[in-house]
């Protein structure tokens, strides 16, 4: 393949950059087939929880009157509060423009119920397919709960698995954090377990497990952790992970993923909007990847100074993937250190990112302002390259970026064709 003079190689990185499909391999998205579980459109896209926390800066609201509002309402006062009273200048406020942007919608008239109209008439699926135009994302791993009453129903029916763009990740966070909870919950789907940790609880809870993963073809198992998590320690979620995720992991030949360093709810009253980040001790990962060499790891941290030591982790462990920068870290300065960090201590062998998105349409801006920033980075260490006289070829460039953006994770979790 024909090497690349200087001047070309960022233009074409950043070309392809923003060509390559994505894998998105941690989303709260849904296929249409689960309905209202799928979110997209202007009010949801405002009332994403990301732009609820930025908005009561600007209030002295309680936030119980915010919460009885109707969704428009709510919407309404967001957009009064971050882009007309002030300027969007936050990521997530900013996204919301870059996606009205890329859909061809004019703001200059600031009219919410202007742009309002301009989402009428779609159907969830056609907005679906002209995301997936758009955001080039070509497949998305949702998070799927067994014990959410609306979308049970969807797998029991057989419907999870219709649309083969999306696939499913297995989320266990109340088996490892809300134990209690986990019991009824199991108790009420059949499963015989008691609070007590027995033998018998534990092959019920293995069973649940196998029996969901198969049901609704998981990639991965899935949790996201306080950053509190000792492991190992005397403790369920030592028991839990050792004693059944790990054995069901491996004998359904499936990764792991642990999203640690969450703080739940340190201002209850903002729900969903509350939570904070916390440092994390990262010898828990450290002790899972030595106690369990054959197991794979997907590990993503929310603290940044996290960061570097996980990444420094990934260099001692080949069964620990690094992936995404998650919720706060998801914001142009972030992303640009960790990647540009995470490609220095790792080359391609990571996944920069994942999107997290929750409404439909956020794909748009999440890869959008990801993929400039890694186009950006990986740019500036071909062109060091290209002054050692190590030229790359557009066929590198491709191959690079089809390998952080959907490969790895693919080969990572054992499935190398679905890459294709
Ligand atoms: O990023 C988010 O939207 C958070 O609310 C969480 O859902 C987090 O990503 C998680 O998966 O726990
Ligand atoms: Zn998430």
């Amino acid at each position: 393949a024909a090497a690349l003079p200087f001047d070309q190689v960022r233009e074409k990185t950043m070309q392809l950059a923003y060509q390559t499909p994505v894998t998105d391999m941690h989303t709260h998205l849904y296929a249409p087939a689960f309905d209202e579980l799928l979110l997209w459109g202007v009010d949801e896209l405002l009332t994403y929880h990301y732009l609820i926390s930025e908005a009561f800066r600007w209030s002295d609201e309680p936030y119980e009157q915010f919460w009885s509002w109707t969704k428009k309402e709510q919407a309404d006062w967001i957009w009064k509060k971050l882009f007309i009273d002030h300027s969007p200048v936050s990521e997530a406020a900013t996204g919301f423009l870059t996606i009205l942007h890329r859909l061809g919608i004019d703001t200059t008239a600031r009219n919410l119920d202007e742009i309002r109209a301009a989402f009428s008439n779609i159907t969830t699926e056609q907005q679906v397919d002209r995301v997936m135009e758009v955001s080039k994302v070509r497949k998305i791993v949702m998070t799927n709960d067994p014990f959410d009453p609306l979308e049970r129903p969807v797998w029991d029916t057989n419907q999870g698995k219709a649309d083969q763009r999306f696939y499913a990740a297995l989320r266990v966070d109340n088996l490892l954090n809300n134990w209690q909870q986990a019991v009824q919950d199991l108790q009420m789907l059949g499963y015989d377990v008691t609070a007590e940790w027995t033998e018998k609880t534990k092959a019920e809870v293995r069973r649940f497990l196998v029996e969901w993963i198969e049901k609704i073809d998981a990639l991965y198992l899935a949790v996201s952790m306080t950053g509190d998590f000792a492991y190992p320690a005397d403790d369920h979620r030592s028991r839990m992970v050792d004693e059944v995720m790990v054995p069901v992991c491996q004998q359904k030949s499936i990764p792991f993923a642990l999203m640690i360093g969450v703080k739940r709810r340190v201002n209850p009253g903002l729900q969903l909007a509350g939570d904070m980040s916390m440092h994390s001790d990262v010898s828990a990962v450290e002790a899972l990847c030595r106690n369990y060499p054959d197991q794979k790891f997907l590990i993503t941290m929310l603290a940044r100074e996290n960061q570097h030591e996980l990444a420094v982790l990934a260099r001692k462990f080949r069964n620990l993937m690094v992936f995404g920068c998650w919720w706060f870290l998801h914001i142009e300065s972030m992303v640009e250190e960790m990647t540009r960090f995470r490609m220095e201590l790792l080359g391609t062998a990571m996944i920069p990112q994942h999107s997290d998105c929750r409404v439909f349409e956020q794909l748009i801006y999440k890869w959008e302002h990801s993929r400039t920033i890694i186009g950006n980075v990986l740019a500036d260490k071909y062109e060091k390259l290209h002054r050692s006289g190590w030229a790359v070829s557009e066929a590198d460039i491709s191959r690079d970026l089809d390998d952080m953006l959907n490969r790895n994770f693919w080969n990572f979790i054992g499935c190398p064709e679905e890459a294709n």
